[in-house]
């Protein structure tokens, strides 16, 4: 009997050996888990990226520090992964490390945010467009301002920035600031990174309301930081949302951002879709079959108001 054990065990151990060796390794380089979007996105690579589905995935969490995505980078190049994707945390100081990459003839996919890099370090790019997603705001605001009968009223406006230096600020900063400057009436009386934390945009949040007691839209950069004003705002005695003094609108469109809308908390939320891990899959079958894959890939995307049927909507939403 003890034999038969033996053999049997033999037989799982050279099946797992040859198992694993069939397995496509992806290392990813995740920016942190600062946010309801990134949890989101790390879920949809962790759901793909399944030994059931031909992977092995090696995940690292940067904590949001540059250094450590690089140090990620350079272990995944010593491991010989078959793939890198990186959400890198910020645009610049990626040269380097992609050429190293690149040298040891490992493709690498960007995800999510983008990196100032020559476009033959990196094979393709899947996001968001952030810029768009700006625009589409500013353009939300000018629609609800007219419908509220105050197109031709000054209007005081704060954005709580996400990190500097990362694309979806650099991208939602830009876009809506083409719709600011179509309006004299528009005045931006401060920006100021809440680093997309819940905390931080508490925090600027607070200091905002101390410094300008006439403020009628705060624009958030991601859901989280909304949270953390909501809840300074609340604290200072004033209100936001449809019912408030305060309009309130915010990017990703998390799950929690429909229960902010439905409770009257916040306007209105432009989606930024994390559900990347099936289009980084998708282009990785395409490079393994030998076929071309397009270099920049946007992902689908709306927004959210308080206009709509929020409880149906959020029914359909896998995140
Ligand atoms: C957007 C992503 C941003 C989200 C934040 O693609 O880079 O980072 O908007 C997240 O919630 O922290």
């Amino acid at each position: 009997m003890k034999k038969v054990v033996a053999v049997l065990l033999a037989l799982m151990m050279v099946a797992g050996m040859v198992y694993a060796e069939d397995l496509i390794t992806v290392g990813y380089a995740q920016v942190g888990a600062e946010s309801d979007w990134r949890m989101a996105n790390t879920k949809s690579f962790q759901d793909t990226f399944t030994p059931e589905n031909g992977y092995q995935l090696i995940f690292d969490d940067a904590q949001q520090k540059q250094e450590n995505q690089i140090r990620a980078i350079r272990n995944f190049i010593q491991r010989e992964v078959d793939y890198i994707v990186v959400a890198p945390v910020v645009e610049t100081g990626w040269e380097t490390v992609l050429q190293e990459a690149y040298d040891a003839g490992i493709p690498v996919i960007l995800s999510d945010r983008m990196m100032d890099v020559s476009d033959e370090l990196y094979v393709a790019w899947v996001g968001g467009n952030f810029v768009k997603e700006g625009e589409t705001a500013g353009h939300w605001l000018e629609d609800y301002l007219e419908k509220q009968g105050r197109a031709d009223e000054d209007i005081n406006i704060v954005t709580l920035q996400g990190t500097i230096g990362a694309s979806a600020q650099v991208g939602r900063t830009e876009g809506f600031g083409n719709i600011l400057a179509q309006h004299d009436n528009w005045h931006m009386l401060a920006m100021q990174t809440g680093e997309f934390t819940q905390a931080k945009g508490q925090e600027v949040m607070e200091s905002f309301l101390h410094s300008y007691p006439d403020i009628d839209v705060v624009v958030c950069e991601n859901d989280n930081m909304a949270f953390g004003a909501i809840d300074a705002i609340k604290a200072a005695g004033r209100t936001c949302g449809p019912d408030g003094d305060i309009i309130i609108f915010s990017f990703d469109a998390v799950r929690a951002a429909f229960d902010a809308m439905i409770a009257g908390d916040l306007n209105a939320a432009f989606e930024c879709n994390p559900l990347h891990g099936p289009r980084v899959a998708e282009i990785i079958q395409k490079l393994e079959n030998g076929e071309s894959v397009d270099k920049i890939q946007y992902v689908d995307e709306t927004y959210f108001d308080t206009t709509m049927d929020l409880e149906a909507i959020k029914a359909t939403r896998a995140y």
